[in-house]
């Protein structure tokens, strides 16, 4: 699938900090070790609805990661997907006339362009699921041979699942016990109740044709993908069993990313499919969790089409700490344009305090586990002492204006 078009990113003085970011399995905020090639696996949309805020904050935190690793001197291997097969597609379409694929099609194209507002560095791979039923197939074949997957008792609808006890760590990424395990399995796409599977937890990796859904050729029948498997296989075949980062936000902790781990790790031998595991908090608007499902969304394209400044949507997002639950409240947006037009009066004038310390605390900032609030505050403290007439450093607003650009996304 087409990625989109690429950001660029001024080269600043000196070199990043090494990282360090708070890992869901180690409960823990630990250094990132990534080698020369830095390897990220971010899950992609769902593609029946537009960006909301709560995508654009979570592809946000992990643009930093991007944005810090090249900073530091590496190569990233960035690797999204795009869950383009799946029910609310085509319920969605059905609802409104339309054909799945062309929903998927053109929610996806507005993705890329909200992407490219708020200057969100594109992934090298963005695959669709569509894309990679081949992959999938050839993994629930070894899944089948090795015993870690099995056919369900079921004569008309044989879909094949994933014993979800076939690999010794299972369950280590969430940490859960077996009560919330069954809650969110429960909730969040799981069928504990499917008849014929051997333990509710047990998850799908096949699902064979059913009248009116669309299906690909297998050996194990005409069918499509289970969804944990497709991000098992998206990340196994690009950047490999212990790539540096596993993203996307809480919600995807159980079961999402806890079976596309044990999918992949039943099938390498592996103990651990990803060094990090990295999950963004949820954002929400008046007091609930905003989701396509409720449909309490305030969508990045709809701001943008009222005049608002994608720069200040990007600034808002990042006035709040990736790891917390949070609101967009209105407010939030009034203080990150009225932050907007301060930074860049300032960076508009010919001298300010000293460039290049702001710069190494926004660095140290960032590099612990993306504290982007005192990133903020440094760079408010720069541009109120530049606004003052303080400081001779005649370089400094071209380096703030270049430091707020490479490492918050930031245009001035
Ligand atoms: N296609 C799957 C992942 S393989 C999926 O979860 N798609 S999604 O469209 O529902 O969500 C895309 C990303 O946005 C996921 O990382 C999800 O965790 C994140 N996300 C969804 N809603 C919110 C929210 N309210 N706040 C923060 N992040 C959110
Ligand atoms: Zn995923």
């Amino acid at each position: 699938m087409l990625s989109w078009s690429d950001v660029a990113v001024p080269s600043l003085p000196g070199t990043g900090l090494p990282l360090r970011l708070f890992d869901t399995a180690d409960r823990a905020v630990r250094p990132v070790s990534p080698g020369k090639v830095a390897t990220m696996y971010v899950c992609g949309i769902t593609p029946y609805d537009a960006t909301h805020m709560g995508h654009a904050a979570t592809y946000l935190a992990f643009d930093m990661i991007n944005r810090l690793w090249l900073d530091a001197g590496h190569e990233v291997h960035y690797v999204q997907n795009v869950t383009d097969v799946d029910d609310p597609l085509f319920e969605r379409a059905a609802r409104d006339g339309i054909n799945w694929m062309d929903l998927g099609e053109s929610q996806v194209e507005l993705f890329r362009s909200d992407m490219i507002a708020l200057r969100v560095l594109p992934p090298r791979d963005y695959i669709g699921a569509i894309e990679s039923i081949d992959e999938v197939i050839a993994m629930v074949e070894k899944l089948l041979a090795s015993g870690a997957a099995y056919v369900v008792d079921d004569a008309d609808y044989p879909d094949v699942y994933f014993r979800h006890d076939a690999t010794e760590q299972f369950g280590y990424e969430s940490g859960y016990d077996r009560a919330t395990m069954d809650q969110f399995f429960a909730e969040r796409g799981g069928d504990p109740d499917r008849v014929g599977k051997r333990d509710p937890l047990d998850a799908l990796l096949w699902r064979v044709e059913r009248e009116g859904e669309p299906s690909w050729p297998s050996p194990f029948g005409a069918g499509r993908p289970g969804w944990h498997i497709e991000c098992s296989a998206i990340a196994l075949n690009r950047i490999g069993s212990g790539f540096d980062v596993q993203g996307g936000g809480t919600d995807l902790i159980f079961p999402h990313h806890e079976y596309s781990a044990a999918h992949a790790e039943a099938v390498t031998g592996d103990r651990r499919f990803a060094r990090h595991y990295v999950h963004a908090g949820m954002i929400g608007l008046d007091g609930v969790k905003m989701s396509k499902s409720l449909g309490n969304l305030v969508l990045v394209s709809k701001l943008t089409a009222d005049g608002v400044d994608p720069m200040a949507i990007r600034l808002a997002l990042l006035d709040g700490h990736y790891r917390q639950d949070r609101f967009w409240t209105d407010e939030l947006l009034a203080t990150a344009q009225a932050r907007l037009a301060t930074w860049r009066h300032a960076i508009a004038l010919t001298q300010g305090p000293d460039g290049a310390e702001v710069l190494a605390r926004v660095r140290q900032h960032l590099s612990d586990d993306l504290s982007t609030q005192k990133a903020l505050t440094a760079i408010d403290g720069w541009a109120a002492e530049a606004a003052a007439g303080r400081g001779s450093d005649a370089a400094a607003p071209q380096l703030i204006s270049d430091a707020v650009d490479a490492l918050l996304g930031v245009r001035l």
